[in-house]
């Protein structure tokens, strides 16, 4: 890790293990052609953009989640998609799956209440696949993928020479007994 930085780029996610990483990053190779293919140690489904956070507070963050009641759940990433104004390959489950829509709904509740400011835009699930895509006809078909969610996670983005890095700094796991 960095040294302490006064601000950070933050934001909590959902972390596939290494073996989901692999596939994902196997499709995507294929899927992205001349696009820009995420990196496989990159690959993740956003929960909450903070942005540019004052270091500061990455205690409270750690309280907030803390706080986050979930038990682990089941996520089956059912289809890929592609949108034209983000110019991003995707995928993600078929229909908005309720225990990711509470997790979600828990965890920005935790930081409403703590007063800790991110991106409010209603959230969509999705795991972004290629970047700088110019659409789906070249990807090869789409094979759905079990994710078993047991915790997730505070991340920051570091940059690099290859580009931007994400680092997770904490997890934070679901409750067995919940
Ligand atoms: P995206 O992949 O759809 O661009 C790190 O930037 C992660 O936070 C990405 O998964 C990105 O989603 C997501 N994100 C959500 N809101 C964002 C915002 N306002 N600015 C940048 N990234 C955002």
């Amino acid at each position: 890790m960095e040294p302490a930085a006064a601000s950070e780029r933050l934001f909590f996610a959902l972390w596939p293990d290494s073996a989901l990483q692999g596939r994902l990053a196997a499709w995507t190779k294929l899927a992205a052609g001349n696009a820009r293919p995420m990196r496989r140690e990159n690959i993740h489904l956003t929960l909450a953009f903070l942005g540019t956070t004052d270091a500061a507070l990455i205690a409270v963050l750690g309280e907030c989640a803390h706080a986050v009641r979930f038990a682990p759940f089941a996520l089956r990433l059912d289809r890929v998609g592609y949108w034209k104004h983000k110019r991003l390959i995707w995928c993600g489950p078929e229909d908005e799956a309720q225990a990711l829509t509470a997790l979600v709904a828990a965890l920005r509740a935790a930081l409403d209440n703590a007063g800790i400011r991110y991106d409010s835009k209603p959230f969509v699930s999705h795991v972004t696949l290629v970047r700088k895509a110019s659409g789906l006809a070249a990807a090869p078909s789409w094979v759905p993928l079990a994710w078993d969610v047991r915790d997730f996670a505070l991340v920051r983005s570091v940059p690099s020479e290859a580009g931007v890095r994400y680092e997770v700094m904490q997890r934070f796991p679901a409750l067995a007994a919940f």
